[in-house]
């Protein structure tokens, strides 16, 4: 993942990368050719800031600006701000913040969550203002390097683990949050969740009418289709695969066009044909003329006060921190109704920091644990090798195939799907298991005609969360029996499919050449490697879905809030993020938060009127 001054490493060549998608590369050259991006920065031209910046760019407003010029841009866009003057050198403080700006709503997280409730509200005609602690990254801006990508635009840099180290963790952190960097899977929230969280968690919600509206809604928004014109390499043999083995085996329906063959969307979307929450809700609250996204703002506690005749304590805003010429400083933000989507493991902290006390808040993690198997398809002799000599295994859509065969989904609805990853080169190497120099060395050489496919479990057990910095979890006994199933099948998937080499992530890194071996040795490999314990640390897990940090339910003993979305301790602030899943999902949870969300608005919009009409 490390680059030299022209953003290239020699072992590229040797691993067979091409680096950041060329196409793209080409295109910013004639970009930067054209003198375009220069001139828009000096003209403001509409077209040509909106070309660079992308479709939120009069929207945006960055505080690391002097003070008045961040006021005066807020006001611009409607917004009442006070700029507080301060002796000289005093810093501010919660009690004295440089800046004050009333809107009707504050929204904290500009991820799947947050930008679908923020869309919605100012598209109501509402004030609402979106706080990001992540940063920005425009379009054309992209550096679709692994390396660059992982310190700009995820959670920590992209280097979350469980105390344990057992469970290397995924989160997007930047304006979009896991939507500009999630793998396209639009899966809707399947009926048997639908029915248990009814049923089981006493939440009519989602057998209603609104829900189901709600989850046209996001689809729809998204463009969510399930053509595919050209298959990637994974997705081709995880494919080809179950078809041999008689498995079943679905296409999954993403956001981005048939043709969008991109295998870099991990890092960003570079043409915007992937409808993540800034493509889509985020360009309404921006259309609207009621909205701001202000990135590089990380909310610290949410304000409060008592008030008479209520029970419980009314939520008044947030109090945020940015830093502006290497000084951190501090703004508050005065709002009607607080909504906190900061994602399933930031939200705890935030709610316990704004002194909420409620058991459940930050325990029930459930991450969707993940374990893979690989399998090498030779290119040569290019004339009839599958897949085809020029298909690599990082190119293509990254997520277009699933198999249900161990998910369980009409019993239990308790398993594992099978799915395949996006690996470029440092992520393959982290989780590929080292024995010698000389064996890696093997390994990174066939990196780019080795196939990824992964089991990811729907986790009855859960861990706990007080920050990114502090996640305990541990694997359930019956999900790591879920875990094996599915890697005993995605081994044969492999073989299946016409791999000449095959092996899990167990460290001692044992491979099994398919080709040469009798029917009996196949078997007892693919017994022997799928029956290796999983909790033991000995096979790195991976982790891109976090949810239930902060449930749902009927009653403030078992959940933090309730159906509206409402936390049951203070009144206004209510939580929309993948942290109120009542418990793990078992597929991809994208158009389930969105669709949350989109009630949950729905919920703050009836409050808002009725302040309104006061
Ligand atoms: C690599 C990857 C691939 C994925 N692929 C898919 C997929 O194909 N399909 C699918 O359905 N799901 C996918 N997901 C999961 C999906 O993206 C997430 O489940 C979803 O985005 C979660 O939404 P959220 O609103 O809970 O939080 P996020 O989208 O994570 O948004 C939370 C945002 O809040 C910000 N924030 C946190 N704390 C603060 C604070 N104190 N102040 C201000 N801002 C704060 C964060 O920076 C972040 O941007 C993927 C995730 C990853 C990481
Ligand atoms: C290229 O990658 C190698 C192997 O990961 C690394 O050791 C090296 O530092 C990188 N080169 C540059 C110039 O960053
Ligand atoms: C583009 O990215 C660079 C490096 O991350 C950053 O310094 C610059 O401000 C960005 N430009 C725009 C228009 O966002
Ligand atoms: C993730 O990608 C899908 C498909 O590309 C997109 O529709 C969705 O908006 C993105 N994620 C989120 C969380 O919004
Ligand atoms: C929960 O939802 C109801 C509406 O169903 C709402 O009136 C109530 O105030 C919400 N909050 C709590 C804590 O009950
Ligand atoms: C942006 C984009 O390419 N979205 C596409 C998603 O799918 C719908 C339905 O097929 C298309 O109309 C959109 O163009």
């Amino acid at each position: 993942s490390q680059t030299d001054e022209s953003e290239e490493n020699l072992s590229w060549k040797a691993i067979g990368y091409c680096g950041p998608d060329p196409k793209f590369k080409a295109q910013l050259k004639n970009h930067f050719l054209d003198g375009k991006s220069k001139e828009a920065e000096d003209d403001k031209e509409d077209e040509d800031a909106e070309e660079v910046i992308g479709p939120l760019y009069k929207g945006l407003v960055h505080l690391n600006n002097p003070r008045d010029i961040a006021a005066d841009a807020l006001r611009q866009l409607g917004f009442s701000v006070s700029v507080v003057r301060r002796k000289h050198k005093a810093a501010a403080n919660l009690s004295s913040p440089s800046l004050v700006i009333q809107c009707d709503a504050v929204v904290v997280g500009s991820g799947s969550g947050g930008g679908v409730i923020a869309g919605v509200l100012a598209k109501a005609g509402y004030k609402v203002l979106v706080l990001e602690k992540g940063g920005y990254s425009a379009r054309n801006n992209l550096s679709l390097l692994e390396g660059q990508t992982m310190d700009q635009m995820y959670l920590n840099g992209g280097l979350v683990a469980s105390d344990d180290m057992g469970m290397f963790i995924l989160s997007g952190s930047t304006v979009g949050g896991g939507s500009a960097v999630n793998w396209s899977a639009s899966i809707k929230t399947p009926q048997h969740v639908c029915k248990e969280w009814c049923e089981k968690h006493g939440l009519e919600l989602f057998e209603s009418e609104l829900y189901r509206e709600a989850l046209d809604a996001v689809c729809e928004k998204m463009g969510v289709q399930s053509e595919i014109e050209d298959e990637g390499f994974n997705n081709a043999v995880l494919r080809k695969g179950c078809q041999e083995m008689g498995y079943p085996v679905n296409t999954i329906p993403r956001n981005s066009s048939s043709d969008h063959y991109c295998g870099w969307c991990c890092m960003g979307c570079k043409d915007g044909k992937k409808k993540g929450t800034l493509e889509t809700w985020l360009v309404d609250l921006v259309k609207s003329g009621n909205g701001a996204i202000l990135p590089g703002c990380e909310a610290l506690k949410v304000l409060h006060k008592k008030m008479e005749g209520r029970d419980r304590k009314v939520a008044g805003g947030v109090a945020f921190e940015f830093e502006y010429k290497g000084i951190k400083d501090i703004c508050v933000v005065e709002s009607k109704v607080t909504i906190v989507a900061c994602g399933a493991l930031c939200t705890p902290a935030l709610l316990k920091r704004s002194g909420l006390r409620n058991q459940n808040i930050g325990r029930n993690l459930h991450l969707h644990p993940v374990a893979m198997a690989w399998g090498y398809f030779p290119d040569e002799p290019a004339s009839e090798v599958w897949p085809e000599a020029n298909k690599k295994s990082y190119e293509g859509g990254i997520m277009t195939a699933m198999s249900s065969v161990v998910a369980e989904f009409e019993q239990s609805g308790y398993g594992a799907v099978i799915q395949t990853p996006s690996l470029h080169p440092g992520m393959f190497s982290i989780v590929t298991p080292w024995t010698s120099g000389v064996d890696i060395r093997d390994r990174m050489r066939k990196f780019s005609r080795t196939a990824h496919v992964f089991a990811l479990a729907r986790d009855k057990g859960s861990g706990t969360v007080e920050s990114p910095h502090r996640i305990s979890y541990k694997l359930a006994g019956v999900d790591e029996k879920n875990l094996q199933k599915g890697i005993d099948k995605v081994l044969r998937i492999l073989a299946a499919a016409g791999a000449e080499e095959i092996g899990t992530h167990h460290n001692k890194g044992r491979t099994l050449n398919v080709k040469q071996v009798s029917y009996h040795e196949f078997e007892k490999f693919v017994k022997e490697e799928s029956s290796r314990p999983l909790a033991d640390l000995s096979t790195p897990l991976c982790s891109a879905h976090q949810m239930g940090s902060c449930r749902m339910g009927s009653n403030p003993k078992q959940s933090v809030v309730n159906q509206t979305g409402e936390t049951w301790e203070m009144e206004g602030l209510y939580v929309a993020d993948t942290s109120v899943f009542p418990t793990a999902l078992g597929v991809n949870p994208m158009v389930t938060v969105q669709a949350i969300a989109y009630c949950v608005a729905q919920s703050v919009l009836e409050v808002l009127r009725r302040k309104r009409s006061k």
